[in-house]
């Protein structure tokens, strides 16, 4: 049953406010300067997604729900994401930080106002909130892009959190999964963006999946190893990217002496050997999984571990069960600015005992970006559609930097397979050996 339009009124109006909140104290943080800077040619100025962020929602909210007039249709061109290339907008005719500001405010007032007004069902766009829920996602997903930015920018910290709970991890390194089929997809879940839909039946042979994602320790070990001088781990792309780049090691590591330290959001640190290793790009997440003697995961293969529960043979909405995550379940949400060490979550961990699906890094699977069968784009192509096919590899789970609301377990992320200025991580799986035979 659908909730109530009123309770659902006040979940979505909480919703925008909190990634409001967020956004604000993304850009708060960092003078005029910082916000108009371009601190990577891989990333937006931070003032752009401010103003992007309130176009999507005059877009879609004031404009396409609440079909009211235009608030200033002459920028819709500049935030319009295929118009220019992010390492273009640094030279457009922005607004500047005050006017992003103000226009984000003046957006965000229009849409409360047609939040009142929509009841919340009828038409697909409208129904169960769904327009709604998409713009707090989109507004996160740029909030977690903004948090890359800020990770790229020098100088010294301006973001500050409390430290994730120290842990350690004490079950089995890999888990076997069972043959058969689950379902992957959701036809259910009302805020699902087009991607994850439909559900559909999956068959898989059995497979051992690691329990935990790869930590920094294992894998300094590959790169102690001289694994990054080895081809014979990497894929022939994956060798020429390497190479003509002169990777080493993750991005934002340095070694002095012995120590590999890293830097993180202005933070200089040595690298902590139990947390999830991240900053690393696909091509390096399956070097060490073949020098590993393993594989990565397909994307099918990791929704299978975070969702499909033994006892019912349903698949859940997370690893734990249909409930929202909490801060017991996982490391989302920017609660932290870093992956939690392995063990931390031991409440969000699948029945089969996978743990940290959720959360602490995204995980590169072995997949590309395809549409699952009975697919159709909803509310528009450029969110989906235009970017199956390409060379992108999926990427699943969410990263600390993911707010609950922006992921599930069966949200699909996509990236080119040589970046790493995300907050990538990875897990490894392996077919079932002959004398590993089990039932
Ligand atoms: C789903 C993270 C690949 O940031 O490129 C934001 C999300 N789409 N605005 C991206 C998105 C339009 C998208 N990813
Ligand atoms: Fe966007």
């Amino acid at each position: 049953m659908s909730p109530e339009p009123e309770q659902l009124r006040g979940r979505v109006a909480a919703l925008l406010e909190r990634s409001r909140a967020r956004s604000t104290a993304l850009t708060d943080a960092v003078d005029e300067g910082d916000l108009v800077a371009q601190h990577s040619p891989l990333m937006s100025p931070l003032v752009w997604d401010l103003a992007h962020i309130g176009s999507q929602e005059e877009l879609w909210l004031v404009r396409d729900v609440g079909g009211r007039a235009p608030l200033r249709p002459e920028i819709d061109g500049l935030y319009d994401a295929f118009r220019h290339s992010r390492s273009s907008r640094v030279s457009l005719p922005l607004l500047t930080p005050a006017e992003a500001r103000t226009y984000v405010a003046e957006v965000r007032d229009k849409a409360l106002d047609v939040l009142e007004r929509s009841p919340l069902r009828g038409r697909r766009l409208e129904e169960e909130g769904f327009a709604f829920g998409m713009i707090v996602q989109h507004e996160q997903q740029h909030d977690e892009t903004m948090l890359a930015t800020h990770q790229l920018r020098t100088g010294s910290p301006v973001l500050h959190a409390p430290e994730p709970s120290a842990a350690s991890w004490t079950g089995p390194r890999e888990v076997l999964v069972p043959a058969g089929e689950f379902v992957q997809g959701t036809s259910a879940e009302p805020w699902a963006l087009d991607n994850e839909r439909p559900a559909h039946a999956v068959a898989l042979p059995a497979y051992w999946i690691d329990a935990h994602p790869v930590t920094n320790g294992e894998y300094s070990a590959f790169v102690e190893d001289g694994g990054y001088r080895d081809p014979r781990w990497w894929s022939e792309e994956g060798w020429a990217h390497r190479t003509a780049e002169g990777l080493v090691a993750p991005q934002f590591w340095e070694k002095a002496g012995d120590v590999w330290w890293r830097r993180r959001f202005g933070v200089e640190e040595p690298v902590p050997a139990d947390e999830p290793v991240m900053h690393v790009c696909f091509h390096e997440a399956a070097a060490y999984a073949r020098w590993a003697g393993k594989r990565l995961p397909t994307e099918a293969e990791w929704e299978k571990a975070a969702r499909w529960d033994p006892g019912t043979g349903r698949s859940r909405r997370f690893p734990w069960g249909d409930s929202e995550p909490t801060e017991r379940h996982a490391n989302l949400g920017q609660r932290h600015l870093r992956p939690a060490p392995v063990g931390a979550y031991p409440e969000g961990a699948s029945p089969l005992g996978v743990a940290q699906l959720m959360g602490d890094v995204w995980e590169w699977c072995d997949s590309g970006w395809h549409p699952y069968p009975g697919f159709e784009a909803f509310p528009y192509k450029e969110y989906s559609e235009v970017f199956f096919g390409g060379d992108y590899k999926v990427l699943r789970g969410g990263s600390f930097g993911s707010d609950p609301s922006a992921v599930r377990a069966t949200f699909r992320n996509w990236d080119h397979p040589i970046r790493r200025q995300i907050f990538s991580g990875f897990r490894c799986a392996r077919d079932v050996g002959p004398g590993e035979a089990v039932g």
